[in-house]
């Protein structure tokens, strides 16, 4: 399934220096002459796809960039120095366009492709060069939209009132609809989840520190044969590398957690066997709940595996979820 990271930004270059006025008179001459170098070219925003970069998250925080400017012109023909040029990093695949008129500037398809997306301004002539000095041509300005398509890494499963969308509310920017009643989730949900990791397991992921989710409407007895909604979007996880299988611990709504997560396996497999064979990481939701502790052991010997006990609502549990989903993505197995 697709899903667009959408950002705006606005990038400046930088404005090019002043050109300098200057005369210079050597000893036993008549007359001065000008001597007034030029100034420096503006730096350029310069944009760049790069292989480590996964979304567009960090622009989310951070809306604008500039290059750096020109330097003056100086005396005795001394040229300012250039403007720094900015560069600025984004994901393989972002498609750059133009606030305002929505026109695409450019798709840095390819690793590694670069675009000046906004030019320093020229510096400006020093004496020496023009019959008078000149100040530097400001810096581009520019809006910038920027548009990614992402792909689900993790599809979040379970029966409705699990707290799927809790979830995906709690670690995204994301906001799905939540509700004490089944299928509030009507239709998919992706949300770009960022990982808080130590700067060496950073490394080894290759620079990445986000993956993707995808919410989708809860899974009930007879998903498979179109009951319910949750169906109609299996489609949207059967793509992922994981699946996080959310089980309200508590039974809030009466079920045994444990047959619910029987349940919900068996539609998987129903749907497509592949489906229940991708790896998979039980989460038992709800933990702040009394009634959920009863629970954990007989969910663990259910999936045959240990559990991750979470609770939406406080939060206890996720940092160490993530961990495990994290490392399930970038190792290749489940936990
Ligand atoms: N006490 C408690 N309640 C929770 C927790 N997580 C979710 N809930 C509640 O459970 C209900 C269902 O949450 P949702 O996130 O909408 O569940 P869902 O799995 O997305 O449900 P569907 O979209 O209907 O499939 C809501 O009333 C939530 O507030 C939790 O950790 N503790
Ligand atoms: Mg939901």
């Amino acid at each position: 399934m697709w899903f667009v990271d959408h950002a705006q930004i606005t990038v400046q270059a930088g404005d090019g220096g002043r050109g300098c006025s200057a005369f210079a008179q050597p000893p036993y001459t008549r007359f001065p002459y000008p001597d007034g170098g030029d100034g420096g070219d503006g730096g350029d925003v310069i944009m760049l796809a790069d292989p480590q970069a996964a979304t567009l998250l960090d622009f989310h925080f951070r809306h604008e960039f500039r290059a750096g400017r020109g330097g003056h012109g100086g005396s005795n023909k001394r040229a300012g120095k250039r403007g720094e040029p900015r560069l600025i990093r984004v994901p393989v695949g972002t498609v750059i366009r133009e606030a305002v008129s929505g026109n695409v500037l450019r798709d840095l398809a390819q690793p590694h492709e670069r675009v000046v997306i906004t030019k320093g301004g020229r510096g400006g002539l020093g004496n020496a060069t023009a019959t008078e000095a000149g100040p530097g041509a400001p810096g581009e300005t520019r809006q910038l939209v920027l548009e990614l398509k992402l792909i689900a890494d993790v599809g979040l499963v379970g029966a409705p009132n699990a707290g799927k969308s809790s979830l995906l509310a709690r670690i995204s920017t994301a906001r799905p609809k939540i509700g004490a009643y089944p299928f509030t989730t009507r239709y998919p949900v992706l949300g770009v989840v960022n990982v808080d990791l130590p700067a060496a397991a950073r490394q080894q992921a290759g620079g990445r520190r986000t993956f993707v989710a995808c919410d989708i409407p809860g899974l009930i007895e007879g998903a498979h044969a179109g009951k319910g909604l949750g169906i109609q979007f299996l489609r949207h996880v059967e793509r992922t590398r994981l699946l996080v299988h959310l089980v309200d611990a508590a039974a809030v709504d009466g079920r045994d957690p444990v047959e619910s997560l029987r349940q919900v396996n068996r539609e998987l497999a129903e749907y497509d066997p592949e489906l229940a064979r991708k790896p998979q990481l039980v989460a038992a939701n709800k933990m702040d709940l009394p009634a959920a502790q009863a629970n954990l052991e007989r969910l663990a010997k259910e999936a045959g595996r240990p559990v991750w006990p979470i609770s939406c609502s406080t939060g206890q549990g996720i940092p160490a979820l993530l961990q495990a989903v994290w490392d399930a993505l970038h190792t290749g197995h489940d936990a």
